[in-house]
C-alpha cells in the first residue's frame, strides 16, 4: 500500500497537500470545507492580523492566461476568529495558522498571543504580501527578516515557519538560506504570488484587477517553474531540520510529484483550488499516486529531493 504522509515538527501528516494561504481559508464555512475534503492533510488559514481588515476594493481576484492575478489587500476577519477555529478543531489533524502583521510589533504582538494561547499547531508567518499599498514584501529585506525572527524567537517557543515571495537571483537564495538557517524554523512555505504583475484583457486595453493600478500577485500554471526553483534552491541550502512547504502552479498530480522531486515535504494549492474548489485534493492524490506508480515508488520518501541533474 502506498502511503503519502509528512512529519513536520513532530506533527504527522496522513496527507500531504493543503491549501494555499489566502484561498478558500476566510470564512469557518470554507475552512470546514478543506478540513473535511478528501485528500487534504491539512489547512492553513487566511493570514490574519490583529483585526478585521475589508482589504482592496473589487475586483481584486480574477483567471488571466495561465494563472490569476489578486490583490486582495489581506481581508480577513481578525486573529481571534482564525485562532478560535484552530484551537476548536486542532484535534482533528495538524493545523497552520497564518498571520500577516503590517508593522513588526503587529507579528509580535499576534505571537505573544498564540503563545499564550491553547494552540499548539503551527503558525505560518507571512512576510512576503505583495499586495498592501505602501508595505514592502518583509522577506525581500534580508535585514528586516533577521531582525524580526530574532525578536520572534526571544520567547517564541511554539512550531513556526515563514512564507516567502519568491527569490530570482541565485545571490538572493544564499542569502535568505544564511539568515534562516541561523532560526529554529520548522519550515519554510515557498513561494507566494509573484508579487505586481500586470495583466491586460485584450478587449478593453484595461487591467484586471481595480487595486494599485492593476498591479497584483500572479499565481497558478505560470508559475510554476519559479516555485519549483525556489523550492530546489532553499531544499539544496537550508538545514535538513527545516521542511518545506511547497506552493506554486499546482493543477495536476505531475505537479504536486514534481514539488516533492525538488524537495517539498508538504505540497499546497492556491489557485487552482479557488478554480476547481476543494474536490482538487482528491484528484490531485490520484493522480500523484498514479504518477508515483508509473514510477514504481511506494513513498515519497523513495524521490523526495531526487530530482536529476545533466
Ligand atoms: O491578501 C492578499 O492580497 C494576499 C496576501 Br496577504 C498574500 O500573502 N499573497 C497574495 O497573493 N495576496
Amino acid at each position: 500500500m502506498t502511503t503519502l504522509t509528512a512529519n513536520i515538527a513532530g506533527f504527522e501528516f496522513d496527507d500531504i497537500l493543503l491549501n494555499a494561504a489566502g484561498v478558500y481559508c476566510m470564512t469557518t464555512e470554507e475552512l470546514d470545507q478543506v478540513l473535511t475534503a478528501p485528500g487534504a492533510g491539512s489547512l492553513v488559514t487566511k493570514s490574519a492580523t490583529p483585526s478585521f481588515r475589508a482589504g482592496n476594493p473589487a475586483p481584486r481576484f480574477t483567471k488571466m492566461p495561465l494563472g490569476s492575478i489578486n490583490s486582495m489587500g489581506l481581508p480577513n476577519n481578525g486573529l481571534d476568529y482564525y485562532l478560535d477555529y484552530v484551537i476548536t478543531k486542532q484535534a482533528v489533524k495538524p493545523l497552520f495558522l497564518s498571520i500577516a502583521g503590517l508593522t513588526k510589533t503587529d507579528n509580535l504582538a499576534m505571537l505573544h498571543q498564540i503563545q499564550a494561547s491553547n494552540f499548539n499547531g503551527l503558525v505560518e508567518l507571512n512576510l512576503s504580501c505583495p499586495n498592501v499599498p505602501g508595505k514592502p514584501q518583509t522577506a525581500y529585506d534580508f535585514d528586516a527578516t533577521r531582525a524580526i525572527l530574532t525578536e520572534v524567537f526571544q520567547f517564541y517557543t511554539k512550531p513556526l515557519g515563514v512564507k516567502l515571495p519568491p527569490y530570482f537571483d541565485i545571490v538572493h537564495f544564499d542569502m535568505v538560506a544564511a539568515v534562516l538557517n541561523d532560526f529554529p524554523l520548522a519550515f519554510v512555505n515557498t513561494i507566494n504570488s509573484i508579487g505586481n504583475a500586470l495583466a491586460i484583457d485584450p478587449e478593453t486595453d484595461s487591467v484586471m484587477i481595480a487595486p494599485k493600478g492593476g498591479f497584483g500577485g500572479i499565481g497558478g500554471e505560470i508559475v510554476k517553474p519559479t516555485a519549483l526553483a525556489n523550492v530546489r534552491a532553499l531544499r539544496l541550502r537550508l538545514n535538513p531540520a527545516i521542511k518545506i512547504i511547497g506552493t506554486g502552479g499546482v493543477q495536476t498530480g505531475r505537479d504536486v510529484y514534481e514539488h516533492i522531486l525538488c524537495g517539498a515535504d508538504l505540497v499546497s494549492v492556491g489557485t487552482n483550488l479557488a478554480f476547481e474548489g476543494p474536490a482538487i485534493f482528491d484528484r490531485l492524490k490520484t493522480e500523484l499516486l498514479a504518477e508515483m506508480a508509473k514510477k514504481g515508488y511506494r513513498s515519497l520518501a523513495d524521490f523526495r529531493g531526487n530530482l536529476q541533474t545533466l
